[in-house]
């Protein structure tokens, strides 16, 4: 894909010469932060001179300390070095974006402006995918971009085959896609795109022009690759639906290490009717209070989930914890609860009012759709357990004290529900949180309560 090579040119395009006072500390300070920063934030060790003169270690301390909400100076002060004495927990603070070490804009009101068009697409959808994709930066930052239809914006947006004016001649069709220049005057910000590539407007024939837009303006904005798979930033093309997309974490949190958060945006208003929990820690699976939020099976797996992680066990390998987002990203974190109906080879997810449905990790259109899709109550906010028995074409949702029972090829709820959960289950006196189809032959279901 010419992305290795491609990565030196972009990279050596930002390098200037940092100048200005170190501050002073004592070489055993030296040695914390390093180790601190290489155990947490993925410092490399520097093994080229060139790198050297960028500091990688700044960049480090700066996002370390945008991480902490300490002043952002990347340098060793006081504050960041009681923050890094302090006891914690093993795992990394970050992800695996990248910057070109640290290279912004000096402005948060920048103007972009459109040269030429693709012949693939209507005008106003290449506006509209531009205009989308700088949003997607927009929203998570202090960022602000203008449109401008004549002179020198900071970003110029423009398509082109082959030669087309810089040293870095597109290659025909496949291969590059586009490329776009590191924040600096000049040709810096830049966007091109091969106008030998077939770009669309939302369908998965060719390449969505707003995913490769919004992947460029990273680089437009200071963000090199990222390793984590999923990111926008990830040097591979996935299709995603531009009405569903939104930004994964690793590059929030890689744009925010350049311009901090957005802070004019009220986050977006919880539903008072959902409590939602904030999972401030990775679930441990070893926790023994640890209460599961579902259980489902899928296409002979079965899935444990809590917060925003699920566990899963492929047949004959050992137990690994994945993100939801990872899997499915689409769907919500912290569910309420989970099934699958092997006959549609769906599986559903809860969450408050809203049902989701997947075709293994696909998304099926049209969803979420409310509770009352399965002809459960409006007065039903959110249900505590759904379980589904293949031999009858059931599905019981347990919401409070009481159960329903949905009947999945008729498509609709059986007569006689909700019935209470103690009626038909002796014994489960409790809240069920999560239920699950037992593989065993003693008992059909396995429950979990509070
Ligand atoms: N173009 C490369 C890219 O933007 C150019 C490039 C290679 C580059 N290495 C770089 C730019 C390092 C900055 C820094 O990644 S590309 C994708 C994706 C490309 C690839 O044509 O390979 C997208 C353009 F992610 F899908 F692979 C856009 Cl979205
Ligand atoms: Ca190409
Ligand atoms: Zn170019
Ligand atoms: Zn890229």
């Amino acid at each position: 894909m010419g992305i290795h090579s491609q990565l030196c040119f972009l990279a050596s395009l930002v390098l200037v010469i940092h100048a200005g006072p170190i501050l002073k500390h004592t070489v055993e300070d030296e040695a914390t932060a390093e180790h601190y920063l290489k155990s947490f934030y993925n410092l490399r060790d520097e093994t080229n001179a060139v790198q050297r003169e960028a500091s990688p270690m700044t960049e480090k301390m700066k996002e370390m300390q945008t991480f902490f909400g300490l002043k952002v100076t990347g340098k060793m002060d006081q504050e960041t070095m009681e923050m890094m004495k302090k006891p914690r927990c093993g795992v990394p603070d970050v992800a695996a974006y990248s910057t070109f070490g640290g290279f912004k804009w000096e402005t948060n009101k920048l103007t972009y402006r459109i040269l030429n068009y693709t012949p693939d697409m209507s005008t106003a959808e290449v506006d509209e995918s531009m205009e989308r994709a700088l949003q997607v930066w927009a929203k998570v930052t202090p960022l602000k971009f203008t449109r401008i239809y004549s002179g020198t914006a900071d970003i110029m947006i423009s398509f082109g085959a082959s030669y087309h004016g810089d040293a870095y001649p597109f290659d025909g069709p496949q291969g590059t896609l586009a490329h776009a220049f590191a924040p600096s005057p000049g040709i810096g910000g830049d966007a091109h795109f091969d106008d030998d590539e077939f770009f669309t407007f939302r369908s998965s024939k060719g390449f969505v022009l707003f995913l490769v837009a919004a992947h460029e303006f990273g680089h437009s904005l200071g963000l090199s690759h990222s390793n984590v798979p999923g990111a926008l930033m990830f040097p591979t093309y996935s299709f995603t639906d531009p009405d569903r997309f939104s930004l994964p974490s690793d590059d929030i949190r890689g744009i925010q290490s350049l311009y901090g958060p957005n802070r004019d945006r009220t986050p977006i208003k919880p539903d008072p009717e959902v409590p939602t929990k904030v999972p401030t820690t990775i679930p441990n699976a070893c926790d023994p209070d640890l209460i599961l939020d579902a259980v489902t099976t899928l296409r002979g797996e079965t899935m444990f989930f809590k917060d925003s992680f699920f566990w899963r066990r492929p047949p004959s390998r050992s137990v690994t914890q994945i993100q939801i987002k990872h899997f499915w990203s689409n769907a919500p974190d912290n569910i309420d609860a989970a099934y699958e109906d092997p006959a549609q080879d769906r599986v559903f997810f809860f969450k408050g009012r809203q049902v989701w449905a997947f075709k293994g990790i696909s998304f099926e259109p049209g969803y979420p759709k409310p509770l009352s899709s399965f002809g459960l109550p409006s007065s039903v906010i959110k249900v505590n357990a759904a379980v589904h028995d293949k031999t009858s074409g059931k599905t019981l949702f347990f919401v409070d004290n009481v159960y329903y029972s949905y009947d999945e090829r008729a498509k609709k709820m059986d007569r006689g529900y909700p019935k209470r959960v103690e009626s038909g289950f002796p014994g489960l006196t409790k809240e069920v949180t999560a239920a699950h189809v037992s593989k065993g032959r003693c008992f059909k279901f396995i429950f979990l309560q509070v």
